[in-house]
């Protein structure tokens, strides 16, 4: 008898809801791999799924950062390439993919110990980097991001087999209350949401503008802000670092303050949690999106030689 391949995260199929308890540690390895969080902190990050690192960058780093974001976004030869994403309703920028490698500069970062150490203790193994992107959210023109878990679409859409990835996003503006901060359903990483829908081809095309499949329904999430006590949106400085499991539920509500929040994410995966086959018969998302390839260890190096 053929051995049946058991999914323990299937989603977007004809059921139109569910919650799968997560069954992988947050932590892996308590925390032992690498020294880079204290004891409350990991424990905070445990409990919550995410944890912010307040003003890890310095005011001149972040400032180099958001100059190499500007002009990255004036290069002629980035205009027309699939990896710069603009508003659903504008030609305002939404996100640039795979940031750091357009930019040595965004590859020095990726590389810096302050985010690769983190990611190597959470994580309990060497990493690499799944996904890297800078989110723009411009001032007026910003749109949302709709409630979803990362590792809902990278387990479906890139076969990405476990809960062992995580994201930190580098804070290039300050995130307020005004100008559409990040907003995380604090637990929300320790239940897997079923979403409704079959994923149409292609879906990255539309979905980066707005995601519409892989979102949960209404009732779903009603029941996980309850569950767990509500939604905490993320205000800090900038420069400071914001961490994220692949499953915790988060979206951000569209700009329409004259300041833009321009947030730096790079999604560090376990070496031992490497893309599978996509689900369901899905084509492979393009390299961008999902390494296959640049699968290679990441090397702590300081950001910064000086
Ligand atoms: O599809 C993805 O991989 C991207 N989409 C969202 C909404 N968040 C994660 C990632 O940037
Ligand atoms: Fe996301």
């Amino acid at each position: 008898m053929d051995t049946v391949i058991h999914d323990r995260y299937v989603s977007r199929t004809e059921r139109q809801a569910g919650m799968v308890v997560r069954e992988e540690p947050v932590v892996y390895n308590e925390g032992t791999y690498a020294d880079a969080l204290s004891a409350e902190q990991l424990s905070a990050y445990q409990d919550k799924g995410f944890l912010v690192l307040e003003e890890l960058f310095s005011p001149q780093e972040v400032k180099k950062l958001l100059a190499e974001v500007k002009a990255l976004g004036e290069r002629d030869d980035l205009q027309n390439r699939p990896e710069l994403v603009t508003e659903p309703d504008s030609q305002e920028l939404r996100s640039l993919f795979s940031v750091h490698q357009f930019s040595t500069m965004f590859e020095r970062l990726m590389q810096d110990p302050r985010l690769v150490n983190v990611a190597r203790q959470i994580l309990g193994s060497e990493v690499y980097v799944h996904q890297s992107r800078v989110n723009y959210k411009p001032g007026f023109d910003g749109d949302e991001f709709y409630w979803h878990s990362d590792f809902e679409t990278w387990h479906v859409e890139d076969g990405m087999p476990e809960m062992r990835a995580l994201s930190c996003s580098v804070l290039l503006t300050d995130n307020d209350a005004c100008n559409g901060p990040l907003m995380l359903i604090p637990g929300s990483h320790r239940t897997f949401l079923v979403c409704p829908g079959e994923t149409p081809e292609n879906h990255h095309e539309r979905s980066l503008k707005k995601q519409e499949f892989g979102v949960p329904d209404p009732l779903s999430l009603t029941l996980l802000v309850e569950e767990y006590g509500g939604i905490e949106a993320l205000e800090a400085k900038a420069g400071s670092v914001v961490l994220f499991d692949s499953n915790a539920m988060h979206g951000s509500a569209g700009n329409i303050s004259p300041w833009p929040r321009v947030n730096a994410y790079f999604v560090y995966n376990s070496v031992e949690n490497k893309l599978e086959t996509p689900k369901y018969g899905l084509e492979p998302r393009p390299e961008y999106l999902a390494h296959r390839k640049n699968t290679q260890t990441i090397q702590p190096k300081p950001f910064q030689d000086n």
